[in-house]
Formats: C-alpha cells, structure tokens, sequence
C-alpha cells in the first residue's frame, strides 16, 4: 500500500480528537516533530498529531487506516537509529500531550502513566514516593516513557536493575488495526499464555501504540559511591568486574577510552580523575551501605592494583563527588556530538569483550587509519559504543557512506561472536539492513508474520525494524 495520504484534511482529523487533541502543520513544527537524535535524515512529514487520550489515539489510527496513511509514534525524540524519524510524508503522533501520572500504590509500589511522561518526571514522581525508578541514561531530562518502553530502553543501571522491559507491568496500547489493547494490569505473576505486553516492548511502534504503562518502582539505593579505575589493558577490566562482583552487587560497571575522557575534557571541562593516565577505564558504582562494604570495596581495589590489573583509582567520598565522575561517562555522547559521529551500538556475552573490541578496532582502524575512534560503554552487560568521529574536512554524506562499507566488515564479527548489532538503540531505519547479522532468516519471517496480525495495512511506522512483505 501507499504509506503517503494522497487528500489530507487537518479539519477533518482535528474534528475526531473529542478529547482535545490538536493538528500542527506549520513548518518548524514539521522539521521539529519528524526527526530524533539521530540526524541522518531529513524530516518530512505530513502533519503532527498531538493526541490527549487513549481513544483519540484509536480515531486517529482508525483515520490512518482508511485513509492508508502511515503513522510515525513520536516521544522525545532522543533516539539513535532513526525509529522516530518521519522522512516520507508519515503523520506524526506525538504523546507530550499525554503527560500525566495517573495513579499510584503503595502497597503494589506501581504508577500508572500516559506515554508522554518524561522520564525524570517518573523519576523524580518516584523519588518524592520514597521509591525509585532505576531506568537512567543521559537522555533521562527529554525522553519519554512511551519511547522508552517501545526501544526497550537500557542505559548504565543495567548490570542491577535490567532494561526498561524488566519494569513495565502493565500497557495500554492501540493496535495497528486500531483496537484498544489493556495487556497485564499491573500483575506481578500472570502465567496465561502469550504475553502480548512484550511484544510492544521494543516493538518500536510498529505494532500499535503504547498509550499507557504502568510501571514498578524499587527501593531507593543508599549512598551510592563511585569508583573510576585507571586500566592499561582491556582484558583487566574482566578481571576486575569479576573480584568487585564476587564481594559487592555493582549498580553500574561502565567503561571508557582515554580519547573519549579528552573529548569530555575539552566540550564539558570535566577535570581528569586522577593524573596518571591510561588508555581505559572502568567506572563502577555500588551501594556502600556500611563502613564494611566501604573496607570491602577499598580491599578488593587493593587487590586489583596488586594483581597490576589496576594502574590508579579514585572514590568519591560524597554524592557531589560522585556525579561529577559519573560525568566523566554521561557526557561523552554529547562532547563528541560535534563532530558528526558514525554510531554502532553492539553487544557480545562480557566475557568475550575485550577479544571482540580489539578485533573491532583493528577492521575499522586498518580501513580507515585517518578516522578518530572512540569506544565507551556498558561493558559489564557486554554492551559497546562504537563512535567514529568525521573528520573536519570531509562531507557528512560522504563520511557515513564511507562508514558503512566498512559495517559489513564489523556486523561480519558481530555475527561470528553470536552478538548483536543493536544491544539498546533499537533498530529503526539506521540497522534495518543489517537485523539478518544478529537474527536468522526464520526469525525474521516470524517477526513479519506478527506484524501483519497487529497491523494488517501496515501503517504503523513503516520502514522501520522490519519491511512488512
Ligand atoms: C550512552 O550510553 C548512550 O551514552 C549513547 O547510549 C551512546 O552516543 C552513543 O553512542
Ligand atoms: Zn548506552
């Protein structure tokens, strides 16, 4: 089918949101709504749709079909693979009219939002309940829970707390063929079958609409205390996760480049953390909830430095000192978001890191010896950033052309490591192409087949995850 209306009436749809929803059709609302974080494309929808309730979002899909038009789910927009891109004439259904906090329990520790709910409004909402909502990435202040559940968002509490799935108890959603769907209420156990509710989580909204979710809270953390270590070799940072994690639960275990510390350097002045410097380090962040886990904590970092594992190291001694390290990681992406960077986002089981970093490096470095690399990341989920920063002198076009042919050669190890070429950007538009790296052929055919149930004309997102055949 077409995914382009052919006679669009913005009164006509403007009439069907009863609950007060609007139409934008004004330029810079187009060029602001059809595009996210990820710049490779250029906005170009028809109209942005601004629903306030769950039943105009079902008059709008309901719209969509008749009309064979193709919808795009709109949140923040802080993606990175182009799952909120709206390039081809789509109408975008934004959600930031649907920003309320609908209810919550005690008792049951879950808040029930709409979709447009800003993730640090949950957790501050959380916070001020005495709880605490431990999805977190640096993308926390503008991103929406909506997009949040549709990509399955990770970020650097992983390693303790899991991803964005591992919270939601309970969806609303509008279904492609635009019925309402209420998956789970809110049920902690719920053996019955099918669990449609996952389905929708990092379905990327090619499926239906997520409307509403409700969502567990957890105990609040106590005095979180962060460590920076300085490491000359990428293998040692195994050996370290494996000493801290047989003593202490870690809320993160996160890992950088010494080029990805300059480059926060030199956007952000963030100062080093300590003067000796190492091509690698590991920050890591564990609940120090007695003088014991802090003689814990100071005894195994002796033992690393032992072992030569470790060449220097840090502690942060209060919560201030503790978030100006965890800057050190947070604001590497925006530092080098100045130079253009060429983004993969991969993943192998942890144990294999270091072999599958180095072999990495060495394809994209010998194919491109002039192309600064950074590398940063989640290591102890086994989860990379791969960055590759366009030179000054080159043309944004040219560059990224240049950086996927050398993608074969990466995704060729990606698939030989059994890992994966999206480990929590999601897939999108940007790693559409190479799925097949990371998920068989019949995998894929199966995934076609569920999106023709739930969105039999395929208007939801098209061109996005998968192609519906
Ligand atoms: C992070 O971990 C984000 O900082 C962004 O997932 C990663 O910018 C990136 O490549
Ligand atoms: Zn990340």
């Amino acid at each position: 089918m077409s995914t382009t209306a052919t006679a669009f009436d913005p009164q006509t749809l403007e009439g069907l949101l009863t609950d007060g929803g609007k139409v934008l059709t004004a330029p810079d609302d187009l060029a602001a709504y059809g595009c996210d974080w990820t710049r490779i494309y250029d906005p170009a929808p028809l109209a942005v749709v601004l629903p306030k309730s769950t039943e105009e979002v079902q008059a709008i899909v309901r719209y969509a079909n008749e009309q064979h038009m193709a919808l795009v789910p709109s949140g923040g927009r802080t993606g990175l693979s182009a799952g909120a891109v709206a390039a081809n004439g789509e109408m975008v259904v934004a959600m930031d009219r649907m920003n309320r906090i609908l209810d919550f329990n005690a008792n049951d520790r879950l808040v029930q939002c709409e979709a447009g709910v800003v993730t640090e409004q949950l957790q501050q909402y959380a916070d001020e309940q005495g709880l605490y909502y431990p999805v977190d990435f640096a993308s926390a202040g503008s991103s929406e829970l909506g997009g949040n559940i549709a990509t399955n968002a990770g970020g650097i509490k992983v390693i303790r707390y899991g991803m964005t799935r591992d919270w939601v108890l309970g969806l609303k959603v509008v279904t492609g063929a635009g019925e309402i769907l209420e998956l789970n209420n809110g049920l902690e156990k719920n053996n019955t079958g099918y669990d449609l509710r996952q389905l929708f989580i990092g379905g990327e909204g090619t499926l239906g609409f997520i409307t509403e979710a409700t969502m567990k809270l957890a105990r609040q953390p106590s005095n979180l205390t962060v460590m920076v270590l300085g490491l000359n070799d990428l293998s040692n940072t195994m050996d370290v996760l494996q000493s801290f994690r047989s003593k202490l639960d870690l809320t993160a275990y996160e890992f950088f480049s010494n080029e990805a510390i300059a480059h926060v350097q030199a956007h952000a002045e963030v100062p080093r953390p300590f003067e000796t410097e190492c091509p690698y380090y590991a920050l890591l962040e564990f609940e120090a909830t007695s003088e014991g886990v802090m003689e814990e904590a100071m005894a195994l970092f002796e033992h690393c430095v032992e072992q030569e594992w470790v060449v220097d190291g840090v502690i942060s001694q209060s919560e201030g000192q503790a978030e100006k390290l965890w800057q050190l990681r947070e604001r590497i992406s925006e530092s080098i978001a100045p130079h253009t960077p060429y983004k993969n986002d991969l993943s192998v089981r942890i144990s294999r890191v270091p072999e599958f970093l180095n072999e990495i490096h060495s394809v994209v470095s010998k194919e491109y010896p002039d192309f600064e690399i950074i590398w940063y990341g989640h290591i102890g989920d086994g989860n990379l950033h791969l960055n590759i920063l366009k030179p000054a002198d080159m043309e944004k076009q040219e560059f990224f052309k240049r950086c996927e042919t050398v993608n074969d050669l990466v995704f060729e190890i990606v698939q030989r490591y059994e890992g994966s070429v999206s480990a929590e950007h999601g897939v999108g538009m940007v790693k559409k192409k190479y799925l097949g790296f990371t998920k068989s052929a019949e995998e894929i055919a199966v995934m076609k087949g569920i999106k023709k149930v739930f969105d039999p004309n395929g208007i939801m997102n098209p061109g996005k995850l998968i192609d519906s055949d």
